[in-house]
């Protein structure tokens, strides 16, 4: 009995053997066996970017956001405007670090206001390419409110953190918070002109933009 079991185990082993042969074979062989074989698809695929918004609104009002009207300071005065800062709502808009920066000043020179303005600023007088003794005097800091998704963030979420003060020339720039999509925040200049402001910058102004930068966090 055990020869015959090792004969059959014996033919059993020479199958296999002669199986994986002709399996090798069918591998190299490639095209010349005929093989059974399917194949589908999924089309029309799209895939794209989204789209980190930054929407600026004016403070409590629909609508954009207006620029600051030309207003006028005197030494100790100081002027504050409050806006809304919104990132889209969406379910694959990034998470975003905002940041805000004076761009684009541009002072001007209007002339010598009095005897005043004569005896310590002594190019007063030209107007052409004179930026004028505003945007060296007056300052200018950045508030920033908690990010919200209340209708009215500068009510719910006050500005209270402040950056430190720059003077208008010395390129003031702040880092204000994270934005997750939907979220808003309410955000606050202040700009003063000290009191240790010279008649050097009487009737002098600045025009400045400023610019607000949305930027994906990981
Ligand atoms: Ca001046
Ligand atoms: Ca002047």
């Amino acid at each position: 009995m055990g020869t015959v079991k090792g004969t059959h185990m014996n033919k059993k082993l020479t199958r296999g053997a002669l199986a994986g042969v002709a399996v090798v074979a069918l591998a190299a062989g490639g095209g010349t066996f005929a093989a059974w074989s399917d194949f589908n698809s999924i089309d029309g695929n799209q895939i794209g970017a989204d789209e980190l918004v930054l929407k600026l609104e004016a403070d409590g009002k629909p609508g954009a956001v207006a620029p600051v009207s030309k207003f006028t300071l005197a030494p100790g005065v100081l002027n504050s405007k409050q806006f809304v800062v919104s990132s889209r709502q969406g379910d694959t808009i990034p998470k975003a670090g905002l940041s805000v920066a004076l761009a684009d000043l541009v002072g001007t020179e209007d002339g010598c206001s009095g005897n005043s303005e004569v005896v310590v600023d002594n190019d007063c007088a030209t107007l052409v390419g004179n930026p004028g003794e505003f945007l060296k005097e007056a300052e200018l800091r950045f508030y920033s409110g908690a990010p919200t998704k209340a209708a009215d963030p500068c009510e719910t979420a006050k500005p209270t953190a402040k950056s430190e003060w720059f003077k208008l020339d010395a390129k003031p720039q702040a880092v204000l918070g994270d934005l997750a999509p939907g979220e808003k925040m309410c955000v606050m200049t202040e700009i003063l002109l000290p009191k240790s402001a010279t008649n050097a910058s009487q009737g002098d102004s600045a025009a400045y933009n400023l610019d607000f930068t949305l930027d994906q966090k990981f």
